[in-house]
């Protein structure tokens, strides 16, 4: 095995929104000599931070993209990614920790465990990645670092192990005291690059002493020598790190560390705790399935001479074609190397290889097993399996959350309409939680994301990278109407005047018919029509369905039989048949008493308890009805019928209800009729429209 692997650490920086971690990643790049001057998110200066590259995210002061760097700390090798902390960026989050080894989970320490920090910890566990926890912002008043720890514990589940207490807090916050060293670390220089190491002050040295000892006692769980060694009291640093980082590796184990990123303050000890107590690409297992034995779960090796089994976990568009990072499980992947795609068997020959930081390309020769890297030009998908011909083995993708709101946009012209494709080409592509299709009634181009601001974003982003002129609204419901009464129709069609003629005669009835959209029931006896007209009475009456009569909503839940009718050996025709369908439906149809449907959908929202109450209350209010709540633990779910017209913009109201706690899927559940005081609305709006359009 190659002894540099050791020292390498592939970690992610994760964490609820704005909690500080493009703040850290720079003082992180800085202390690494990757980047020579501090420049802050929405900093005075305006320059803003290295992670934070693209255009939008420097205005709106937050990551939308995740970004990946690297940097050498003590003959460390880090390769980090800075993801995003705001929920409707998840994939961005669910594509690197899927590929990380190890992670830094930020917590604020005025917020505390907050619901994104719920979000990424499920991510971390599902990836099974080990992490350690930094409670940052220590500078701000109300920090207050205990009782995030009490959090972590409480609502996490971890089992959270101070490793630093802090040396004053808010305005006074001025070092820490590393637990592990038993000495006062501060943070001098203009950018607290100096470190300055004393001994611990008088007045912090008993509440040093208990934590250390609990520290001890938490570690030697994961330790029989240190388990020993605390009993003779022979507790050595390289013991204590050691059984730390078996708990770590193990998640069983949480190490938190403390620090202000923005003031300059822990960063230093945080990088040698990433070094300590993270793995290194050897010490995590990693599967793939072997698709010769059935799928069967295989073990790879993290071994550069092995054949090539790599995966594809973000794309990105450039000025030179398709950026694709991919993790090497194993094997190396160089210039000139051929492996295959597994998804699609196509064979490609790798080309340019570079190595990112935050936007800017560093050239490299190979990327080996258990690195990260980005190919240059190659077309593939996220979560794309790359594999040495001959090796028929694929990795797991990474879990893709469907979406929960959409956006009709429409182009201002069709040359805006031709770069409007492209773009939603680009970005679905990218992004598998952002989608977009053609509602085949409304005509309408939609767009489906996570969120009001995942749409906004790529909205503004088709304006800005693709000049687009775009209008959106909210999605037009696919309402629909049915009737709800039996009416015959006797219908004559007739056209004596200019031209061939046209005659048809149908009779019958239609009727409502709740299982099936449309039913066409031929009990025409005699050849009272003939035969060979009969496809076109029914494709007359189709014809009706796309805009009913009522209100230009597709018709369903109907059953039309005809049982009489005439025809003339001259003037009768398909035409003249479809044309007289066409005429008895609409002399049905308003008999048979119309109404309107709207789509009603499932709505579950997981909730803390705490919030079912105003979640239910948002629920009723929105036309909803309650079909039951399942309590587990701290959290409940509720489950709800609502009409998809009241459901738009719910995620943004249930996350301003619940403090972004609550979540809610949807999926289409049935049909219903809509309340008359709804159908008039309706009604209303479409003759208001009608009188504009006039
Ligand atoms: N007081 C204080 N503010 C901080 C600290 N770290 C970051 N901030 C501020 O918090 C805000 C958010 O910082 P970011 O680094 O963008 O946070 P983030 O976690 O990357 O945010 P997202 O990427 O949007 O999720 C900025 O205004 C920072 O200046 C800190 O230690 N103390
Ligand atoms: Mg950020």
């Amino acid at each position: 095995m190659d002894d540099r692997i050791q020292k390498v650490r592939n970690i992610g920086i994760s964490a609820h929104i704005d909690s500080g971690k493009t703040t850290l990643t720079e003082r992180i790049l800085y202390y690494t000599d990757r980047i020579h001057a501090i420049h802050d998110v929405k900093g005075k200066d305006g320059v803003g931070a290295t992670m934070d590259a693209m255009e939008l995210e420097r205005e709106r002061g937050i990551t939308i993209a995740s970004a990946a760097t690297y940097c050498e700390w003590k003959g460390h090798q880090i390769n980090i990614i800075d993801t995003p902390g705001h929920v409707d960026f998840t994939i961005e989050v669910e594509r690197a920790l899927r590929v990380l080894d190890g992670a830094v989970l930020v917590l604020c320490a005025v917020g505390g465990v907050q619901s994104q920090s719920m979000t990424v910890d499920q991510q971390m566990k599902r990836y099974n990645v080990p992490c350690i926890a930094f409670i940052n912002k220590c500078d701000r008043s109300g920090a207050d670092p205990d009782r995030v720890i009490a959090q972590l514990k409480k609502k996490l589940g971890h089992n959270a192990v101070t490793m630093q207490i802090p040396i004053g807090l808010e305005a006074d916050f001025e070092g820490i005291i590393d637990l592990v060293t038993m000495k006062a670390i501060y943070f001098d220089g203009p950018n607290g690059e100096i470190i300055r190491t004393e001994d611990i002050p008088e007045a912090y040295m008993d509440t040093a002493q208990a934590q250390r000892e609990a520290l001890i006692d938490s570690a030697s769980m994961f330790s029989d020598d240190l388990m020993e060694a605390a009993l003779e009291e022979q507790v050595t640093e390289e013991l204590l790190i050691a059984a730390v980082r078996n708990g770590a590796l193990a998640r069983e184990l949480t190490p938190v560390f403390i620090g202000s990123a923005y003031k300059n303050k822990g960063v230093q000890p945080l990088l040698d705790a990433v070094s300590h107590y993270l793995p290194c690409p050897a010490d995590v297992v990693n599967h793939a399935l072997d698709m010769e034995k059935d799928e069967a779960t295989m073990v790879l090796e993290t071994n550069p001479d092995m054949p090539v089994v790599a995966l594809a976990f973000k794309l990105e568009d450039g000025p030179f074609g398709q950026l694709t990072y991919i993790r090497v499980y194993q094997g190396t992947l160089a210039k000139g190397t051929a492996v295959i795609n597994v998804r699609d068997g196509k064979k490609i020959k790798i080309g340019r290889l570079v190595r990112m930081h935050a936007d800017q390309m560093e050239d490299i020769d190979q990327i080996r097993a258990g690195y990260i890297g980005t190919l240059f030009g190659i077309d593939c998908a996220s979560g794309d399996t790359f594999v040495s011909p001959g090796l028929s083995v694929t990795m797991t993708s990474m879990f893709v959350p469907n979406p929960v709101i959409s956006l009709a946009i429409t182009p201002a012209n069709n040359s805006s309409l031709v770069k409007m494709s492209k773009a939603l080409n680009r970005f679905t592509k990218e992004d598998p939680t952002f989608r977009t299709y053609v509602n085949n009634e409304t005509r309408e181009t939609i767009v489906e994301g996570m969120g009001e601001l995942h749409l906004e974003v790529y909205v503004e982003r088709m304006r800005r990278e693709y000049d687009v002129e775009l209008s959106t609204s909210a999605p037009r419901v696919s309402y629909r109407e049915t009737i709800t009464r039996k009416a015959d129709f006797d219908y004559i069609h007739k056209k004596q005047t200019g031209g061939s003629g046209q005659f048809g005669r149908v009779g019958g009835y239609m009727e409502p018919s709740p299982d099936e959209d449309f039913i066409f029931e031929n009990n025409v006896t005699g050849g009272a029509i003939p035969t060979q007209f009969i496809p076109a009475c029914e494709k007359g009456f189709k014809a009706c369905l796309a805009k009913g009569p009522k209100m230009e909503f597709s018709v369903t839940g109907i059953k039309i039989v005809i049982s009489d009718g005439a025809s003339h050996s001259v003037d009768s025709s398909d035409m003249a048949f479809q044309a007289a369908a066409r005429g008895a439906f609409l002399q049905a149809y308003a008999k048979a008493a119309p109404v309107i449907h709207e789509p009603i959908m499932r709505v579950v929202v997981e909730t803390p308890t705490e919030f079912q109450g105003v979640v239910m209350g948002s629920l009723n209010q929105r036309r909803g009805m309650i079909v039951g709540t399942q309590e587990d633990g701290p959290l409940c779910a509720i489950e709800a019928q609502i009409p998809l017209a009241e459901m738009f913009g719910y995620t943004t109201v249930l996350r301003s209800l619940t403090q972004g706690q609550a979540q809610f899927t949807m999926e289409f559940a049935v049909y219903r009729k809509v309340p008359q005081s709804v159908a008039e609305e309706l009604i209303k709006k479409r003759e208001d429209n009608k009188r504009q359009v006039a």
